[in-house]
């Protein structure tokens, strides 16, 4: 039988399989991190944390869409203590922990990543593209603030540090974001975060379907890979061999991984798909790419990782 090694790693921590959950769906209390820790996702990523226990956007605050999904959550999270003292326990469960930070100065990053430095967790993703905080512009569209950001949050000790990056759309941010990331020494970025600011209307209701921010939220799922795909893409080519990329937005079955692979991922993450059908897609769609190497004749991630053919 062949058979197709899936494996991979991220700034030297390594990861059984290309897939893992994305900070976001089912990875905010310590009974869906579990969840996550017995499914296929090769890694135990949590939901974005802040310095206090957030409750969250009023609902309703996330909807199912027929390609995706669209939700204003608003962090709700523990608070960065609880995941600090979880960490131990989710270690324990034998998977790369990766904890995701997001908060609302630099200052309180310093202090959230400080406190991980210290800790047993493997990666620390710094969230720089929270689009759902009333009032809260996303860092990741401030290149100055990332710049200062990075400069602060690169020094404060040896483990690997990510960025989750907002998406882009002009070749000129692609630019001006990848020659900052090229400045400090960032291990990963994970992109892209939920394209933030859209609006669905019910025509029936002649209201938004979403409460909070007068309906505006983050737009997920299939809607916008090709988004994630580009991003994942132009970064590749233009930040430095040693920045790993894992990619997510829109991965539901193993031709979306695998297309994230071509464009240059690292590895992947899976958020929408997730929440919808739960943690059977990371061993379906790990199966669904398994066979679609072989269909290829691929045995490994590097006989197709950033190898989109030009036309
Ligand atoms: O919690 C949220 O509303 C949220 C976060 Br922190 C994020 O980074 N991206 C998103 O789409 N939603």
């Amino acid at each position: 039988m062949t058979t197709v090694d899936l494996s991979t790693n991220i700034a030297g921590v390594a990861l059984k399989s290309y897939l893992m959950n994305a900070s976001g769906p089912k990875c905010t209390t310590w009974e869906e991190l579990e969840v996550v820790a017995q499914s296929a996702s090769s890694a135990i990523m949590t939901k974005s944390c802040t310095m206090e226990y957030r409750e969250g956007n009023p609902e309703p605050r996330y909807s199912d869409l027929p390609l995706g999904s669209i939700q204003s959550m608003g962090l709700p999270n523990l608070g960065y203590k609880a995941y600090l003292e979880m960490v131990p326990r989710l270690k324990a469960l034998g998977k790369p922990v990766i904890v995701s930070i997001s908060g609302f100065s630099i200052k309180e990053n310093i202090e959230m990543v400080s406190a991980f430095q210290k800790s047993d967790v493997d990666l620390i993703e710094v969230n720089f593209s929270c689009p759902n905080i009333p009032g809260k512009a996303q860092v990741a569209y401030d290149f100055e603030q990332v710049e200062s950001a990075l400069a602060a949050l690169t020094v404060l000790g040896d483990k690997p540090i990510g960025i989750k990056l907002a998406p882009y759309f002009d070749m000129s941010h692609f630019i001006a974001m990848a020659t900052i990331l090229n400045k400090f020494p960032v291990k990963f970025i994970t992109c892209v975060n939920s394209i933030g600011n859209t609006l669905i209307i019910d025509p029936e209701t002649e209201s938004p379907i979403i409460k909070p921010k007068g309906g505006f939220g983050g737009l997920c799922g299939d809607y916008i890979k090709p988004v994630g795909l580009a991003n994942v893409r132009a970064f590749r080519e233009l930040l430095d061999d040693d920045v790993q990329i894992i990619g997510v937005g829109g991965i539901k079955n193993g031709v979306d991984a695998f297309e994230y692979l071509l464009a240059g991922a690292d590895a992947v993450q899976i958020a929408t798909c997730f929440e919808k059908e739960g943690e059977g897609c990371f061993k379906r769609i790990e199966d669904e790419l398994t066979a679609f190497m072989v269909k290829k004749g691929y045995t490994q991630l590097s006989d197709a990782k950033n190898k989109l053919k030009p036309l």
